[in-house]
């Protein structure tokens, strides 16, 4: 690659720029790395070849330097000598080779294999490297027990899967002209390609005007920028979405054609809440021509009825319309602003707007295809999703861009893929009665019913959901009213941070990790997890390894190559190397290999595939990844660091054409039934604390029960990330922290003025924090961009002490306020609760154990200045 004149280089050094690909965070922009001639690497910037993020980096992408350079990185394999585990005892970490560290962890995996394979506790969490991801599998093991999974997505997954066959979901900013994002700061600042997405949607904003209204209950990154910011009460927005419904309903303001033809919502339902069909299983719909029922693919769509009553075979149905019009009549504005804060005629002017932007009817030509031009989308994710009834939550969004036919077509929402693997690789396919098939498991396929539970987080209770890992630590409390005939003792962790990401009291988590007889680590620095290691097994970093993949693209598609900068700076192995050394060991090489070829996609071209009895690089496997995608070679990929080229349109656009979409989510009748049956033929003594109502065909305005905790918790404490920082981990990077801890928003407990004045608290007061659940202390700012019911608590506020010297801690977790019980979980896909309520008593002074050790309040003394507000 010619050094280029676009990117500037920070020193007078020379050397060259070597095209690769970013991971600071789980996505996959192009970047350059500028290495000089002695071999260090002084810039990253992004890469203008590569049409997702056209040259454009997040704040994290540069600062990838600072994470290589980082002197606390792990150097080479280590062993604990100090005997006694705790979030305070030092490791005592002392080198071991190799060749000793694998040996060590194989035969312990094994001694744990031969006696009950369910007793490993895995979690390996990289995103971009779903081969090492899916290692457990080599051994029979679906115990999985971290956190990706349901706190952001859990039943947002899922619920992709049912309507778009896909993985995750994202507006069309090539001509979408009125975006809404509700939770999500997809397009400013996190989710999808941040870096990527927020230039798509600049663009958008630039060159054709398109509007944008956020809905948070803070002045975010996208809220501020937004047109316009709709503060919402937390947990609420399914309310929120079920209101705009009603408005359309009411109004008239939907896609009727779109409705009859590329939906099942004019399908009968029967009282049962399942299709009314005939004796060969064809469901009926009602033909408005005749006055007569006719089987669903006998009359052309626009004769079938949408609402009414009808008599089939003796029974009365409804189209799923009708159905979905009832639930609605209870949805109006006024209602649902009771419950959301949201005014009602704000929701009625949103729904307006909305629909009308939506332009229902018009078309447009593309490639040879005319297809309805709908540029309206209703976007959201981890914010607004993130809660008990996630599922219906999930679903109540789909219906505000269903009713206005926005769904995969020009600018509406769309689904995006989590690796598309091959250039002609189709995610859809047909299932019964002209319907789209469901893909909920998008992850792969679960474990099946069983009692005694088979896995430690109850998996095998969720056939439509994604590892619950908080549970986890309930069934440990109580293993034997869950039935668990089994006592996990080895946890092997690689790429993940369960003791940050999780939910629950860290004490908790911290006697469960005690309860481990042997805890493997593979990271690249030090964390909350890591101190609990029996060994460590440090990996490489992105700048010194390869890989190929990219991660749920909006709007493109193709490959990314990481390729090293440098050779690897320490005594360090890649990921893969890792589990393909153990797996030899262990003697399930061949079964790993083949775990390879499934998730990646090598049987499609049979050439590529792994073969017994070989090992594997990463490099090795990246490669066949390029080849699988265009049969191009590694030396092509290194030379342009990626293949992507913007989403081929019959991909992007209503690639289902033909089928019709889960309207009426009929699983949601079916599957409870079956679970049911299946715990009480089982006797399931927690079968009836399971909550099988929490399974709707159409969302309902069910309350979560995060708004039913008792009264003295008068705010609803929320966590939020931003666009210089992910999960916690980046604070230990000097460059983010040098950012983050500049900005009130970052190191205060954030209140809105009015309810601070009430609470008789103002800036820099400290203050105790307590839910039902769990107990945080921390530094209130007071800041106009918050709503007056919540207190918003920055995920940089939420490391506790760790062993990397350069992370503050800061009086304690957010996630201990959350709860871990099934009463917060949704029963369909494992999705936690993840607002709390909290109630704040003022303080003179931090308790004892805070005034030891520095905290970020004291890095940063802006706050305690009178006078001085949080703000963007
Ligand atoms: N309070 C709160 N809790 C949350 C969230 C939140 O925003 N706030 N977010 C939730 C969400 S959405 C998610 S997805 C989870 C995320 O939870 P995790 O997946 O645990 O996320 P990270 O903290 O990014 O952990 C990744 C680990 O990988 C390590 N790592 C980074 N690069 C490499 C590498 O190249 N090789 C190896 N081997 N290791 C590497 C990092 O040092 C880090 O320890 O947390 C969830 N929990
Ligand atoms: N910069 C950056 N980008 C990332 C990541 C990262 O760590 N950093 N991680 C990636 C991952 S794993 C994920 S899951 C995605 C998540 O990406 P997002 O969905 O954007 O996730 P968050 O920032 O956690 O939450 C979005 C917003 O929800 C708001 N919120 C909290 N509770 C509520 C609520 O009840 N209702 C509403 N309406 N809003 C609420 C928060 O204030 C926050 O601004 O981002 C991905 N991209
Ligand atoms: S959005 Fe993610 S992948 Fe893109 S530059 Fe930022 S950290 Fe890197
Ligand atoms: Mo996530």
């Amino acid at each position: 690659m010619a050094t280029g004149a676009r990117y500037v280089q920070n020193s007078l050094k020379g050397g060259k720029w070597i095209p690769s690909t970013c991971k600071m965070c789980l996505h996959t922009c192009g970047t350059l790395m500028h290495v000089t001639d002695d071999g260090v690497v002084n810039k990253i910037e992004g890469n203008p070849t590569n049409p997702s993020n056209n040259g454009k980096l997040c704040p994290k992408g540069n600062s990838a330097i600072m994470r290589h350079y980082d002197p606390k990185r792990f150097k080479q394999p280590m062993k604990r000598t100090n005997p006694k585990k705790g979030p305070n005892e030092d490791p005592m970490w002392e080198p071991i080779s190799w060749d000793e560290a694998l040996d060590w962890v194989a035969d312990e995996l094994n001694k744990t294999i031969a006696d009950d394979p369910r007793k490993i506790l895995p979690s390996l969490e990289d995103f971009q490297k779903m081969n090492v991801w899916n290692w457990p599998l080599a051994f029979g093991n679906q115990n999985s027990f971290q956190s990706g999974g349901t706190m952001c997505g859990g039943a947002y997954h899922p619920v992709n899967g049912y309507i778009h066959a896909a993985f995750a979901v994202t507006n069309d900013a090539n001509y979408c002209k009125y975006w809404i994002n509700d939770g999500t700061g997809d397009g400013f600042s996190s989710h999808l390609h941040a870096a990527a997405q927020s230039n798509w949607v600049a663009d958008a904003r630039v060159k054709r005007g398109m509007r944008c209204v956020t809905i948070e209950p803070r002045l975010s990154i996208s809220a501020a920028k937004s047109e316009e910011w709709i503060p919402i009460r937390p947990a609420t927005d399914r309310h929120f979405a079920l209101g705009l419904c009603h408005v359309m309903v009411k109004e008239g303001r939907c896609d009727y054609e779109f409705l009859r033809k590329d939906t099942n919502a004019p399908y009968l339902v029967a009282p049962d809440g399942t299709f009314k069909r005939n004796a060969d299983g064809k469901i009926y719909v009602w033909d408005t021509q005749t006055g007569s029922p006719a089987l669903w693919d006998e009359i052309d769509h626009t004769r079938m009825a949408l609402e009414g009553t009808y008599t089939v075979e003796g029974t009365e149905c409804k189209p799923a319309f009708q159905k979905f019009m009832d639930i609605l009549e209870d949805c109006t504005p006024e209602k649902m602003s009771e419950v959301t804060t949201v005014p009602a005629d704000t929701i009625v002017r949103i729904a307006r707007e909305f629909s009308d932007a939506a332009e229902i009817g018009a078309t447009i030509d593309i490639d040879g295809r005319t297809l309805p031009f709908r540029p309206a989308g209703y976007n959201y994710y981890r914010g607004a999703q993130g809660h008990k009834h996630g599922f219906q939550t999930n679903h109540a969004f789909k219906m505000v861009n269903m009713l206005v036919g926005s769904i995969d077509t020009p600018g509406g929402l769309m689904g995006a893929t989590l690796d598309d693997q091959w250039v002609d690789n189709n995610r859809v396919s047909a299932g019964e009665n002209g319907m789209m098939e469901p893909k909920p498991h998008q992850l792969g396929p679960l474990p099946p019913f069983a009692y005694p539970p088979t896995t430690f987080h109850l998996l095998n209770y969720f056939p439509v959901g994604l590892h619950p890992p908080h549970l986890n630590l309930l069934v440990h409390e109580n293993p034997e009213y869950f039935g668990v005939d089994f006592k996990p003792d080895v946890m092997f962790i690689l790429h993940s941070n369960p003791l940050w990401a999780m939910q629950g009291p860290r004490d908790k988590w911290f006697e469960f990790m005690e309860s481990m007889r042997f805890i493997v680590v593979s990271d690249i620095i030090p964390t909350e997890t890591t101190r609990w290691a029996d060994v460590i097994l440090p990996s490489h970093d992105a700048l010194e390894s390869w890989n190929m993949t990219m991660i749920e693209p909006p709007h493109t598609e193709g490959m990314c190559l990481r390729q090293p900068a440098t050779d690897p700076l320490y005594d360090t192995k890649s990921e893969e190397d890792i589990v393909t050394e153990l797996s030899e060991r262990m003697g399930i090489l061949d079964q790993y290999n083949e775990i390879v070829n499934i998730v990646s996609g090598f049987h499609h071209k049979p050439e590529l595939a792994l073969q017994p009895g070989k090992k594997y690089s990463d490099k090795e496997i990246a490669e066949r990844k390029g080849l699988l995608w265009n049969d191009q070679p590694l030396e092509w990929y290194q030379e342009r660091g990626h293949a992507v080229t913007p989403r081929r349109p019959d991909k992007w656009y209503r690639p289902w054409d033909g089928l019709r979409l889960h309207f009426y989510i009929e699983d949601m009748v079916t599957i409870p039934r079956d679970l049911k049956q299946k715990m009480e033929e089982a006797d399931v003594p927690f079968r009836h604390e399971w909550h099988f109502d929490d399974y709707q065909p159409l969302p309902t305005a069910v309350l979560d029960p995060v708004h039913e905790e008792p009264p003295e918790y008068d705010l609803y404490g929320m966590f939020f990330k931003d666009i210089q920082i992910n999960f916690g981990e980046s604070l230990s990077n000097p460059w983010i922290k040098d950012i983050v801890y500049r900005d009130p928003v970052h190191i205060a407990l954030i209140l809105n003025p009015k309810t601070a004045e009430k609470q008789g608290l103002e800036s820099g007061d400290i203050v105790q924090v307590d839910s039902p659940y769990g107990r945080i202390y921390g530094r209130i700012g007071v800041t106009e961009g918050m709503h007056p019911d919540a207190l918003g608590v920055s995920n940089s506020l939420s490391r506790i002490k760790v062993t990397h010297g350069g992370v503050p801690h800061a009086g304690g977790h957010f996630n201990d306020l959350l709860p871990y019980d099934l009463r917060n979980t949704d029963a369909v896909t494992g999705q936690p609760e993840t607002v709390c309520k909290v109630k704040l008593t003022k303080l003179d002074d931090w308790p004892e154990p805070l005034k030891q050790g520095k905290t970020v309040y004291e890095l940063v003394d802006e706050l305690k200045r009178p006078g001085k507000t949080g703000s963007h």
